[in-house]
């Protein structure tokens, strides 16, 4: 009985930016329209001393059509009334990498091994999600447990996203320091 209205989604509840923080990787995302980020997707979430939370990230992307790279991306993280929906700036470390202003929200996540990210970039007349992406983040690259399964596949379907997403590989593309 969910309606896809972005407006009925819910997040987590009292979400704790401190516990988040660290290393994510991407194991699966539905991508929006023109998508960026292929592969090898690996965010790290950090709080500032002043409360901020920003993020690096980095992944395999293709630009100009054919040159493939590794795009290292930094973004900040504007607060809301509510603590699990932010606004994201990003951009990337070269010029010629995307920007951007997203909305950023976390729908699930128990910190330790799994979260669900949610980010609707334009809305239909109706009030559903026309232009959006979602990452699904493992604090392992292996991926998910098996029990943090359930609880994944039951969001997707909340948010609308169920069969829209595709695996994110680990080939180790972006691992050299
Ligand atoms: O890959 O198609 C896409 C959309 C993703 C755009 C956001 C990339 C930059 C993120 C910066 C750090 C936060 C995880």
């Amino acid at each position: 009985c969910w309606d896809c209205l972005v407006s009925n989604i819910t997040v987590k509840q009292d979400f704790d930016r401190m516990r988040y923080q660290g290393t994510w990787y991407a194991v699966a995302k539905k991508d929006p329209v023109g998508l960026f980020l292929l592969d090898n997707v690996v965010a790290n979430f950090k709080v500032e001393e002043d409360g901020t939370m920003t993020a690096t990230a980095t992944g395999r992307v293709i630009i100009l059509n054919n040159w493939e790279m590794c795009a290292n991306m930094f973004g900040t993280f504007e607060d809301t009334e509510d603590p699990a929906r932010f606004k994201m700036k990003y951009w990337g470390a070269a010029a010629y990498l995307q920007t951007g202003y997203d909305d950023h929200w976390i729908i699930d996540t128990d910190y330790d091994n799994y979260a669900i990210h949610y980010s609707c970039r334009e809305l239909n007349v109706d009030g559903t999600c026309l232009d959006g992406y979602s990452f699904i983040f493992s604090r392992y690259r292996d991926g998910l447990r098996p029990e943090d399964q359930r609880i994944v596949t039951e969001k997707k379907q909340e948010i609308c996203f169920l069969g829209k997403y595709r695996r994110v590989a680990h080939t180790g593309f972006c691992d050299t320091v």
